[in-house]
């Protein structure tokens, strides 16, 4: 068998890796020939833990091979990007060059399968693009959706364990589908309908943004009531059936600040909380700028002297070098926006440096600045000292650990 996958990205390539290990021939594709050329180094052009041995030894093995165009194969896996366009419109017009890429390509009791993230009603789209071009394989393909679920960071090990939610536009490509998947995945297979997956993966990341928008509209409530929203959470969180998440700077990354749009734009009268929860976890990182704006202001006031500023990381979540979506990057921008002569030390752990900011080591930032802002909870900050002169805005709850 011959897997031909679409989109060597944060999931495709681990994805197009894994199934490789599993001794089954994977022809990667993407656009990129620069990606393209550095994995059949057997080299990676990513950031994510164990992916580097899995691309090495599977290009190494001949099960791994990348190309800049769709290879004829028995299984096509479109794994690109969906972003959004317009006013949070879903952008699906990867998805389409992707099957547009692999319509000539199809012959009979081929499967086909999209593992991006999509709104409702994709898989039956594109299925009718596909017999639209090629009325003569109608009712002989079999096509599925089936999202990825994966933490970046584990993506390694989730692949393989965790549960998959599987869709497929009939009986029949829902369990070709299924038994495709356990060739490589030793998690639970669910089988369901593609428009119940499209809407699961949708569902997954909303429900995130939910409880997150919970915790953090939370963190306001508490600043104006004068409460410690972590000792706050702590101890409501005693209560056996409540498990409130943390609040942070707001949500970032490619999914859950990106994910839920895709039910509201197309859903904007029923979606009320999940528009809602959205615009708090906006208004969050907006609601940080603000404070350490306003604290730069206080300090001038009360010490007669323009203070320095560390804004502790730049990562969308902790431990990662991923800025995508990131609202600490925004809340750095934000304030540096508004710079005066006040000096800036920006501090990100886990990159060397960045096109815009200069890149200060932690410990050099915490020592100098007058006004430390902890945006991220990254490793490093933990047992960082702290003088009782310095003013501290924690965003991150660094200091509660
Ligand atoms: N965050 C908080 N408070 C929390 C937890 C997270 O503010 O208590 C913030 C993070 O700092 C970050 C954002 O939320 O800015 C998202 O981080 P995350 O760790 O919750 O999720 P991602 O974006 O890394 O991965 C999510 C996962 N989805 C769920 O947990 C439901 C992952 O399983 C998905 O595969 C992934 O989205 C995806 O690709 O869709």
């Amino acid at each position: 068998m011959k897997v031909t996958t679409i989109g060597l990205g944060y999931i495709g390539l681990p994805t197009s890796a894994l199934i490789a290990q599993n001794k089954i021939q994977v022809c990667g594709v993407d656009v990129n020939p620069e990606v393209v050329k550095t994995i059949n180094k057997g080299e990676i052009h990513i950031v994510e833990p164990d992916l580097d041995k899995a691309v090495a030894s599977s290009v190494k093995d001949k099960f791994l091979k990348a190309y800049t165009e769709p290879q004829e194969a028995e299984v096509y896996l479109v794994v690109v990007p969906t972003p959004f366009k317009g006013n949070h419109e879903p952008d699906i017009s990867y998805v389409e060059a992707a099957t547009n890429g692999i319509i000539p390509l199809l012959k009979e009791d081929d499967l086909y399968i999209i593992e991006s993230t999509s709104p409702v009603g994709t898989t039956e789209k594109m299925a009718k693009l596909i017999y639209s071009q090629r009325p003569e394989l109608k009712g002989k393909l079999h096509m599925a959706y089936c999202p990825e679920r994966v933490l970046p960071g584990n993506v390694m090990h989730e692949l393989v364990h965790n549960d998959r939610v599987i869709g497929g536009v009939d009986k029949q490509s829902t369990q070709k589908a299924i038994d495709f998947y356990r060739l490589f995945v030793k998690g639970e297979l669910h089988a369901t309908n593609a428009r119940t997956a499209e809407m699961c993966k949708l569902t997954e990341n909303s429900s995130r943004d939910v409880q997150i928008a919970f915790a953090n509209e939370l963190s306001l409530i508490c600043d104006k009531a004068d409460i410690d929203v972590w000792e706050l959470i702590k101890l409501a969180n005693k209560h056996p059936r409540v498990n409130i998440l943390q609040p942070g700077c707001g949500v970032g990354g490619h999914c859950i600040a990106v994910d839920p749009y895709f039910i509201t734009s197309e859903f904007p009268m029923e979606s009320q909380i999940i528009g809602k929860a959205r615009e708090i976890n906006n208004y969050k990182s907006f609601w940080c700028a603000e404070q350490v704006k306003k604290a730069k202001h206080d300090f001038k006031l009360k010490h007669g002297r323009t203070p320095s500023i560390a804004l502790m990381g730049l990562a969308f979540k902790p431990n990662i070098d991923d800025l995508r979506e990131s609202p600490a990057k925004y809340i750095a921008q934000k304030i540096m926006q508004d710079a005066h002569d006040e000096e800036y030390f920006i501090v990100e752990p886990n990159i060397k440096d960045h096109q815009v900011f200069k890149i200060t080591p932690y410990q050099e930032a915490v020592k100098k600045a007058d006004i430390i802002a902890f945006l991220v909870a990254h490793k490093e900050f933990n047992d960082v000292q702290l003088s009782e002169d310095k003013v501290i805005l924690d965003f991150a709850g660094v200091l509660n650990k």
